[in-house]
């Protein structure tokens, strides 16, 4: 049955949990808790650029060689604040943290792992362009220390989602079945279903990767964008804020890539807590996403903070940019 337009995340979230049998409501209070972190960043952001150094740099550089913002900072400890000591999660994994974070100190075999990006795309916090925040979560394996645990494929995830801080704030998650978008009230504080059960489409019209690396990606690659810039009916958008891209995306349809290049063929963007918590929501809502040669949600992760190149959207625009990287055929 498809369910009521408008009602509150909160009442989607329990009656949810009332449809799984010897459910401890845990799980629902975990994703109640990830969407309070959304309200407190949120209401942070939309008044940053009236706070003195709000927007500003901490001083400080990052497990990934970057100079943290404030706001990245702020936005991480909110993420702490809202599950320390509620014993709702084990280890937490962040992009702003070099190690995991655990929470409980014995964890217990079936208790939650959250994934982590706080505050993604925060270059364009400056001049107030649409941020994001990524999850996933992961269920603590039998018999494995918590940090192995960490290290499952994307395809184990049980639950994912992102938040976009743009016009309105929105959260989007899944639980394995179908996908659904909230949109926040900042009147009541409540975010409300707006986009009940998403479906990307078949193929879209968009393009989104940044070009300026066109010369250093391979030769498959760039065959590809030289295909789709020049196939009919294509327009090209890309904010750099991988959220917002892939938000587009997923109710518009079309491409999003992050490839590798020579100098990093990993790429840029995260596996645990940016490419797979995404490619997680697009499958649930029928589209791929791929390095180009693996499903990213197969991959075995190695260590918390690697790279992945990433191409996903529309299972159309996807499955023509794997045939030009599997060989000459196309190109
Ligand atoms: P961040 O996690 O440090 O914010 O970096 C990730 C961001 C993504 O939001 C976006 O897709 C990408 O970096 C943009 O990178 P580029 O500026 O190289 O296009
Ligand atoms: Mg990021």
């Amino acid at each position: 049955m498809e369910p009521t337009r408008g009602i509150t995340l909160h009442n989607f979230i329990l009656q949810n949990q009332r449809k799984q049998p010897g459910a401890t409501g845990e799980f629902s209070a975990l994703l109640i808790q990830i969407s309070l972190a959304a309200r407190v960043i949120s209401r942070e952001l939309s008044r940053a650029g009236l706070i003195e150094e709000a927007l500003g740099f901490t001083g400080d550089i990052n497990v990934q060689g970057e100079e943290v913002r404030k706001m990245d900072e702020y936005a991480n400890e909110t993420f702490i604040r809202a599950f320390r000591d509620t014993g709702l999660i084990c280890v937490l994994v962040s992009e702003e943290l070099e190690g995991p974070e655990h929470l409980i100190q014995a964890c217990p075999v079936g208790g939650y792992s959250l994934l982590i990006d706080p505050l993604d795309g925060s270059s364009n916090l400056d001049c107030d362009v649409t941020v994001g925040s990524s999850f996933a979560v992961l269920r603590q394996q039998h018999a494995i220390s918590p940090e192995a645990s960490l290290l499952q494929p994307g395809v184990q995830q049980v639950a994912a989602g992102y938040i976009l801080y743009g016009p309105s704030t929105m959260m989007v998650y899944s639980t394995g079945d179908e996908v659904n978008g909230f949109t926040l009230d900042a009147g009541i504080g409540e975010f409300l279903l707006s986009h009940p059960h998403i479906r990307i489409p078949e193929k879209g019209k968009y393009y989104s990767v940044n070009e300026a690396n066109y010369q250093n990606w391979s030769p498959q690659i760039q065959a590809y964008v030289d295909h789709i810039k020049s196939a009919k009916g294509y327009s090209g958008r890309y904010v750099g804020s991988l959220v917002a891209d892939i938000h587009r995306t997923l109710l518009h349809g079309g491409v999003f890539l992050y490839p590798g290049t020579a100098k990093n063929p990993e790429g840029k963007l995260r596996l645990l807590y940016e490419a797979n918590p995404l490619a997680y929501i697009l499958e649930k809502a029928g589209g791929k996403a791929t390095t180009g040669t693996e499903r990213i949600l197969d991959i075995v992760p190695t260590q918390l903070h690697q790279r992945v190149p990433v191409i996903m959207g529309s299972p159309q625009e996807v499955s023509l940019a794997e045939q030009y990287i599997a060989g000459p055929a196309l190109v």
